[in-house]
């Protein structure tokens, strides 16, 4: 493996998550594989689980870790192409990235999307550019549109907490007081249906994802419909996607938080969440709070499923 941007670099999902529950027994197996080997973990934008799992995850493997948050010591990086720069961004990222290439064997990337431009966030615009010139492997720590180490974590935790062979998953739209990414709604839409899950997702209208990411998933604008016999609940706040609407807030209605009302429609249903979660606003603090809440457990398997992608890309290192 060279790249990890979606669940499609992963190959098949079953045996993944055989070498996910490997790891979970055996963090420390590999931790030759990655001597004299450096990550390079580069943010620009917050993280608390993908910046502390990550480091774990190669520390595990014995690789050194260096961490650069863009917004706090390095320069100002200008992104766009061809621009005259005479404003307040003293370094391109057409040098930076192959200077950074040069530290580092593996390079993490957290880049979300700006909402300036559909088309710059769809198009993977800064992802792209660490893959075409850093020379190096690759990872995305959460991208324009896709967060696939939320994922592949998400679906480690489905697979210890499921009663069913194909259990009923449903993502539901939650409030949220500022515009966030569609990168985990599609992300986890994409990845639920190539694990071969029933996934409903629910949100009201003008909520709708990208087709890309939802085909195979059943979509629907009532909650409570969706809800009923659900085995798992997961839930997210995104802006919308449709144009005109590209990025905005159409709606924080609190109708759609999930509470412990809606929960006892489910299957004794679990309830997930990628973190950091606002309480009362995405899920009252009784549910978060609740026996059936595996957020916590959730946000550990972050640290085996980077593990897992990790050692496949030190694995085929040159
Ligand atoms: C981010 C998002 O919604 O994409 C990161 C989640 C992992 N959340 C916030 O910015 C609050
Ligand atoms: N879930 C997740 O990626 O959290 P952070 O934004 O804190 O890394």
């Amino acid at each position: 493996m060279k790249y990890f941007t979606s669940v499609n670099d992963i190959g098949p999902l079953d045996i993944a998550i055989q070498e996910a529950m490997r790891t979970k027994k055996e963090k420390f197996s590999d931790s030759n594989l990655g001597k004299n080997h450096t990550a390079l973990l580069i943010f620009f934008n917050s993280s608390l689980r993908t910046r502390l799992s990550t480091q774990k995850a190669a520390e595990n493997l014995g690789m050194n870790v260096i961490v650069l948050d863009v917004q706090q010591g390095a320069w100002n990086l200008e992104t766009r192409k061809g621009v005259i720069m005479d404003g307040d961004k003293p370094e391109h990222l057409l040098e930076a990235i192959p200077v950074m290439g040069c530290y580092a064997d593996i390079i993490g990337v957290r880049s979300f999307a700006r909402f300036e431009s559909k088309e710059e966030d769809y198009g993977e615009v800064i992802l792209n550019q660490f893959i075409r010139y850093s020379g190096k492997p690759v990872i995305s720590l959460e991208s324009a549109t896709r967060h696939p180490l939320q994922s592949f974590a998400d679906h480690i935790t489905i697979e210890e907490y499921k009663t069913v062979e194909k259990p009923r998953v449903v993502l539901t739209w939650a409030p949220h007081p500022k515009a966030l990414p569609q990168a985990v709604p599609n992300s986890f839409a994409e990845w639920m249906v190539a694990a071969g899950y029933h996934l409903t997702i629910a949100h009201p209208q003008g909520y709708e994802l990208d087709e890309r990411f939802t085909r195979g998933a059943v979509i629907t604008y009532d909650q409570e419909e969706a809800f009923r016999g659900a085995d798992f609940i997961y839930a997210k706040n995104w802006a919308a996607y449709r144009d005109p609407d590209y990025g905005r807030i159409l709606s924080t209605d609190r109708s759609w938080t999930v509470d412990s009302k809606k929960m006892e429609l489910t299957n004794n249903a679990r309830f997930m969440h990628c973190l950091p979660v606002r309480r009362n606003m995405i899920v009252t603090d009784e549910v978060l709070d609740g026996p059936r809440s595996i957020v916590i457990p959730q946000a550990a398997n972050r640290e085996i499923a980077t593990q897992v992608v990790l050692r496949r890309i030190l694995k085929d290192l040159p």
